[in-house]
């Protein structure tokens, strides 16, 4: 089975080559046919050279790059472009060799795979006001999208032909693009498993979760708005 895992980098200068030497150690654990593609874009350090430079030491390590900051951009860009049977969706700072595992274990009605960190048997070791925002974040996309899905931040694999038929069409960018990519799967019908997982921060978070508030509530109107139009 091969596995493409996009990873979104954005002035990741300091902590690049121990991200990548993680995930070396993580694809290591299976036995599929991994390739790795970092997706930079408007980084204003040295991110760039630096992952050329380990491209050389890594034959299944890729990158593309675009021009502004956008999480989700990169996202939608690297899914696109991959072609494994699974595009697995990984962050530098939070990747699961265990989760790839899962992922190939995963049955042929599976269609997503989903590391939620509210799943029976997950362990969210973050901080009280990252475990609290997961909730209302989730409870938000109850009410408002009628998901059923328990988280759709984090870790996320997700068939070829699911992305070729929803990835193009997701609006939201930034944050919010798996988001609004797991809430169509789920609407068009495609099997989503959630599957538990054991989440520790590497580092100090670099977003401010206040500032996301009001950005992320905007964003979940225009998903709703995007949805009923379509
Ligand atoms: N391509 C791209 N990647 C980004 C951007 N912002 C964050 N990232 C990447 O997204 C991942 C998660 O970012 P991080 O700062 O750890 O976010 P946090 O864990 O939510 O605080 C990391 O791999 C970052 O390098 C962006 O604007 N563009
Ligand atoms: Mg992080």
């Amino acid at each position: 089975m091969r596995i493409s895992v996009v990873v979104p980098v954005h002035n990741e200068a300091d902590y690049l080559r121990r991200g990548v030497g993680g995930i070396a150690d993580a694809i290591a654990q299976v036995e599929a046919e991994v390739d790795v593609c970092l997706v930079e874009n408007g980084s204003t350090d040295t991110t760039a050279q630096i992952a050329e430079e380990l491209m050389g030491d890594h034959p299944w390590l890729s990158m593309l790059r675009l021009p502004d900051p956008d999480y989700g951009g990169a996202i939608r860009t690297g899914f696109l472009a991959a072609e494994g049977e699974w595009s697995v969706l990984f962050d530098i700072d939070y990747y699961s060799g265990h989760f790839l595992q899962q992922v190939m274990e995963a049955g042929t009605d599976v269609d997503v795979v989903i590391a939620s960190k509210r799943a029976p048997g997950s362990d969210d070791r973050r901080s009280w006001v990252r475990r609290l925002a997961t909730r209302v974040f989730n409870l938000i996309l109850r009410v408002i999208l009628q998901s059923g899905v328990s988280d759709t931040h984090g870790m996320k694999a997700v068939r070829k032909h699911v992305v070729d038929a929803v990835a193009a069409d997701v609006v939201s960018r930034q944050d919010l693009y798996d988001t609004e990519l797991v809430i169509r799967a789920e609407r068009a019908g495609y099997r989503i498993a959630e599957v538990p997982v054991t989440v520790e921060e590497q580092r100090e978070a670099r977003s401010s979760l206040l500032k996301r508030v009001p950005r992320t509530l905007r964003g979940v109107w225009r998903i709703r708005r995007a949805l009923r139009s379509a």
